[in-house]
């Protein structure tokens, strides 16, 4: 694989509502941020991906844009946010922006203005006399009437996100425009979201019957987004020593590539999701008794579907997510298994997304009562399974699991008040286990999760072959265990990782015993040929 910097960096994607607040307001800001900078250099990561800080009326916490090229107050200021860049560069660490352009905000100028069919807008979006029957990611229809227009508009998401119109030569004009915007102000890539649905059949035909998402057989991969994505390629990104990592739900490795592929790079990775349903059958709301083996198949699917062709990310959490030591952990064996978990994804080949909390083993808050929830997708499936029947409890107890309220509870720093996010009343509830998780009681352990985290992030600067190596399944069968090797000329490195809270006989792998190991997460090895519950080693060839 060719050589490049976001493939060998570390990312940590910041929600900005909840990480920092640096006035009292209870809500996350720039400045917040930039008064954790110290923080982010310890931890080692290099690169930032931070969530929507655009002007929006927060219908989806600003992934309903009003403005590209402004900031909501409560964030901050442009002036903030060239600050933030500015420092952030200082301190050789680049800058992710969230790059929401398959719809924008129903307050957006664009969509008043097309609303009154005022030209050159009045096509920016799409518009029908007769509605189609598709359904929408958040529940509910995705068309709505506008009786302004006596016609119908499609948001694929809520209400108050109107999917732009892509086949619109001006519309993509636009988008064009602010990433020009923000690249000139420095930023060095983008986090492309939905990006793989911004493509609609023409005649945006009705979808056949399908309990989730109506009609996405028009709108997903569909073969019309190649030209547009090689657009914003020649025309802008490859202008800039940049990266884009596309959101992309719902590919494969073989539709994954005919973005990603060394030899097309319309994008240079993408956020796939097929490991992601390790707990559910495909919509997270139909939970099923996690698997390891089910976290396995895919991630291994990824990385011998991509080997040599195209480059992965690599994640277990965003704000979109649970927090994966609730789903896929043990709190039983809560530092172990987190660590085990860290060891097994951050150890493949790709590049290493990190979300805000992952690295301090922040767990779901798992709140009892709705009310505490703030999330726009939690409130509409409540009602939503209330519609078709579910009872109160059975809808909680799916809430609790899989709501993305879980990822979104404030930043724990301390075990002060409100642990150290904000002097005022937070925008979610804490979760009220801060008091021990936090930061600082991470800071202060040896063998905490932060710290283990800090020791993978060097190991991977130390070791190319962790970054570059070719990645091989060992004993895949076992389903107890993922173990795996990386390789390339010089190097080869082999991962074991106990993905059960049983001890587990390893004699396969006595031959380890001439090797090195650069980390393990139990303090002594007391066994060569046992892994401990949850226990995870890295050697390296001597
Ligand atoms: O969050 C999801 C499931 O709980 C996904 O279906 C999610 O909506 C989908 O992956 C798209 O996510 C992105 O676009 C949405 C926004 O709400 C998400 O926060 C964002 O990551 C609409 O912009
Ligand atoms: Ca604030």
């Amino acid at each position: 694989m060719k050589h490049s910097w976001y493939k060998e960096g570390v990312v940590y994607q910041i929600y900005p509502r909840s990480f920092q607040d640096s006035n009292a307001d209870g809500i996350g800001d720039l400045k917040g941020i930039i008064s954790r900078i110290d923080y982010l250099k310890s931890l080692g990561i290099s690169i930032i991906w931070l969530s929507p800080v655009y002007e929006s009326p927060n219908d989806d916490n600003g992934y309903d844009i009003s403005n590209y090229k402004g900031i909501l107050k409560e964030f901050g200021t442009m002036e903030d946010m060239i600050e933030l860049i500015r420092i952030l560069h200082v301190n050789n660490i680049k800058l992710v922006m969230d790059l929401v352009v398959n719809h924008t905000s129903d307050e957006h100028p664009w969509f008043q203005a097309s609303l009154k069919q005022e030209k050159p807008y009045d096509d920016y979006y799409y518009w029908e006399k007769k509605k189609r029957n598709w359904t929408s990611f958040f529940g509910g229809e995705a068309w709505s009437y506008k009786e302004e227009r006596d016609e119908y508009f499609l948001h694929l998401f809520s209400k108050k996100q109107p999917d732009l119109n892509w086949n619109n030569p001006l519309v993509r004009e636009e988008v064009k425009n602010i990433m020009r915007f923000w690249l000139d102000l420095g930023v060095d890539g983008f986090r492309c979201d939905v990006i793989n649905l911004i493509a609609k059949a023409d005649g945006l035909p009705n979808g056949k019957w399908s309990p989730i998402l109506r009609g996405r057989e028009h709108y997903m991969n569909h073969p019309k987004i190649h030209p547009y994505l090689q657009e914003l390629k020649n025309d802008v990104l490859s202008k800039y020593n940049c990266f884009t990592v596309g959101e992309t739900a719902f590919v494969t490795p073989e539709t994954a590539l005919s973005y990603i592929d060394e030899n097309v790079r319309e994008l240079d990775m993408v956020f796939q999701f097929e490991h992601m349903a390790a707990d559910n059958y495909f919509v997270k709301w139909f939970i099923r008794k996690f698997k390891p083996m089910n976290l396995k198949k895919p991630l291994s699917k990824w990385q011998n579907g991509l080997l040599g062709r195209g480059w992965n990310s690599l994640y277990l959490e965003n704000h979109d997510q649970p927090r994966s030591i609730s789903r896929f952990g043990d709190m039983n064996f809560y530092t172990e298994s987190a660590t085990m978990l860290a060891t097994m994804i951050y150890f493949q080949q790709g590049t290493p997304f990190i979300y805000q909390g992952q690295e301090i083993g922040m767990v779901n808050a798992a709140f009892e009562n709705l009310d505490d929830y703030q999330d726009i997708e939690t409130k509409n499936i409540f009602k939503l399974g209330r519609k078709l029947g579910m009872s109160k409890k059975r809808m909680m107890k799916k809430i609790k699991m899989m709501s993305r309220d879980n990822a979104r509870t404030p930043m724990q720093w301390n075990d002060s008040l409100n642990a150290g996010f904000s002097q005022g009343e937070p925008w979610l509830k804490l979760n009220p286990n801060y008091k021990n998780i936090n930061v600082e009681s991470n800071q202060s352990d040896k063998n905490s999760i932060l710290k283990y985290y800090q020791d993978i992030i060097k190991l991977r600067k130390k070791y190319s072959v962790i970054v570059y190596g070719d990645y091989q399944d060992i004993e895949f069968k076992n389903r107890k265990l993922y173990a795996y090797s990386r390789e390339d000329e010089s190097n080869q490195i082999t991962v074991i990782c106990n993905f059960s809270n049983q001890p587990i006989s390893i004699k396969n792998f006595e031959y380890l015993k001439t090797e090195k190991c650069i980390l393990h997460n139990y303090e002594n090895i007391d066994n060569l040929s046992v892994l401990q519950p949850y226990e995870a080693r890295v050697y390296i060839k001597k």
